[in-house]
């Protein structure tokens, strides 16, 4: 009788509700790891920004303020003419690529001359050892981070391919199985309340070209970011760097070829061409003429007369055509009388990619090594810069924006930190003080503060390699980490032995510009005096990026 009744007493229902219930359990486990594993992704799919908020890059009030209502005249004008001002930027030329720097394989001869008018300097330092952010740096006189523009802008025509890629390369990045940190640029061009010396330079009533390429901005789809709504009153040249295909053509506000393609060859003539053109037309006026060299920059386009003629192969080609235009600079300068009144200054965006010498320096392009900050500076005005003068202070192209508007007779900005000094002392070889030789100069990689230099030390907290293969020296990373369980963990609990890279680095530039040896043990009073420096500079940075006064 009993056999019935366990049939009925037998949880039938009970047995039957619980796969529900569990399953149920299940997929809401499940649910909740899918949306955990879904914020995770998007997380590393997000730029990294070391702590800024991105949301102080976004428009405000500063972007119609007229330039004249914070940059004022220092002397009343007419009391002196201004220089007349040529800025040749070489795209990627490396410190060892000028025959005045000791190249043995290429021939520089005319910007070797230069070098013997007036002085060079050995430590001058890119503000970004990649394109963009250098640029908004040396136009600006502000650490680059400060306009938004943080790194290089990829086309604004990205394929949906190439977009993606760049978002897994960020999120590769984040984990350390590829060296790069990912962090974007916070806008699209060089925003409109940043102050460039053209702008500037105007207000002095100087007449200002830029020629060759931008790549502050692609305005063939922002036209806010073109160079002639940034105080250039003509431009000739590339939207884009020369192998950020489409590459679009344009004089002034028209667009001349919508992708040259592979037809470069022309140009570096061309936009040569365009400059001495404009010297000759405005000898009377003081002129700004901005002339921004595609070359040496891969992919190499050599015109015929150049083409195969140098040792250093296609590269050395177009530092040959590169010389080849300083000189015909120099020669319209000479011709038209106004080589006594006109400062030129030939320097290059960042160190060698690829291809080129950093002279014996370590690293190359997008690295805080000196070989991808530390490029050729020379300058050079008859009468007022010594000749054939040597200086090994350190400095930096944000120095450009306030020595070059102190010649103008103008202030700097007064709402917004200007990071540069006024290099005129250097340039005229006047003795300088510990405020000039030993300033210190920080080197950022994106948004990161990885290193600063303070007279002959550089102490380099990290590094960041923009390359392959992967650092296994990062001990940050994953791959990092992974490298160093090599490390010796000492049987009786003592302090491990890294067996790979130890951190951090300190070089002293003055015996080892090679940076070859790591003298942080030795000099720990240093390290701890340039570690609180740049803890200080990185917060204070972070608090207020953009560096407004008020
Ligand atoms: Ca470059």
């Amino acid at each position: 009788m009993g056999s019935p009744a366990r049939w009925v007493t037998i949880p039938a229902f009970p047995a039957l509700a619980s796969p529900p219930t569990s399953m149920k359990k299940v997929l809401l486990l499940g649910l909740a790891l899918i949306a955990v594993a879904c914020g995770l992704a998007w997380r590393a799919l997000q730029p990294h920004t070391a702590g800024i908020e991105l949301s102080a890059f976004a428009p405000g009030s500063r972007d119609t303020l007229a330039p004249g209502a914070v940059v004022k005249p220092t002397a009343p004008a007419g009391r002196f003419r201004p220089p007349n001002i040529v800025l040749i930027l070489a795209d990627d030329l490396g410190w060892g690529d000028l025959g005045v720097q000791g190249s043995r394989v290429l021939q520089t001869p005319n910007v070797d001359a230069l070098a013997n008018e007036g002085v060079r300097l050995t430590d001058f330092y890119a503000s970004a050892p990649v394109c963009t952010p250098s640029r908004a740096g040396l136009l600006t006189g502000r650490y680059p981070v400060r306009t938004g523009l943080a790194t290089v802008l990829s086309a604004s025509s990205d394929t949906f391919m190439r977009a993606t890629m760049r978002r897994l390369a960020i999120a590769a990045g984040k984990l350390g199985t590829t060296d790069m940190i990912g962090g974007g640029t916070a806008v699209r061009g060089l925003p409109a309340s940043e102050i460039t010396i053209a702008e500037a330079l105007q207000l002095r009533g100087y007449r200002t070209l830029a020629v060759g390429k931008w790549h502050l901005g692609d305005f063939t789809h922002w036209p806010q970011f073109h160079p002639m709504r940034h105080g250039f009153d003509h431009f000739f040249g590339y939207n884009v760097a020369n192998d950020d295909f489409p590459v679009a053509l344009w004089r002034d506000e028209q667009q001349l070829v919508a992708d040259v393609g592979t037809r470069q060859s022309e140009h570096t003539r061309e936009f040569t061409k365009e400059a001495v053109e404009y010297i000759r037309a405005w000898r009377d006026a003081p002129f700004f003429v901005f002339l921004a060299h595609k070359d040496p920059h891969q992919p190499f386009f050599p015109s015929a007369p150049f083409a195969g003629r140098s040792a250093g192969g296609p590269y050395g080609d177009a530092v040959s055509e590169f010389d080849w235009s300083v000189g015909e600079v120099m020669r319209a300068l000479r011709e038209t009388g106004v080589a006594d009144d006109t400062l030129v200054i030939v320097t290059s965006d960042n160190g060698p990619w690829y291809e080129g010498s950093p002279g014996g320096l370590r690293g190359r392009k997008g690295q805080t090594y000196e070989g991808g900050f530390r490029v050729p500076f020379i300058a050079a005005w008859p009468g007022r810069i010594p000749a054939g003068t040597v200086s090994k202070v350190p400095a930096m192209n944000i120095d450009l924006f306030p020595t070059l508007l102190g010649l103008a007779g103008l202030s700097p900005p007064s709402d917004r930190v200007i990071d540069g000094i006024d290099l005129l002392p250097v340039l005229e070889g006047r003795a300088v003080d510990a405020a000039i030789a030993e300033r210190p100069l920080y080197f950022f990689h994106e948004y990161d503060v990885e290193a600063i230099r303070v007279g002959r030390w550089k102490y380099i907290a990290r590094n960041s390699h923009y390359t392959w293969p992967v650092p296994i020296d990062k001990n940050d990373t994953f791959s990092g980490k992974s490298a160093n369980s090599r490390d010796y963990y000492p049987a009786d609990g003592g302090e491990p032995v890294p067996t790979l890279g130890t951190w951090p680095l300190l070089y002293d530039l003055e015996r080892d510009p090679e940076e070859s040896y790591n003298v942080a043990k030795r000099h720990p009073d240093v390290c701890g005096r340039l570690d609180a420096g740049l803890e200080r500079w990185t917060r204070a940075f972070r608090a207020a990026p953009r560096g407004w006064k008020d």
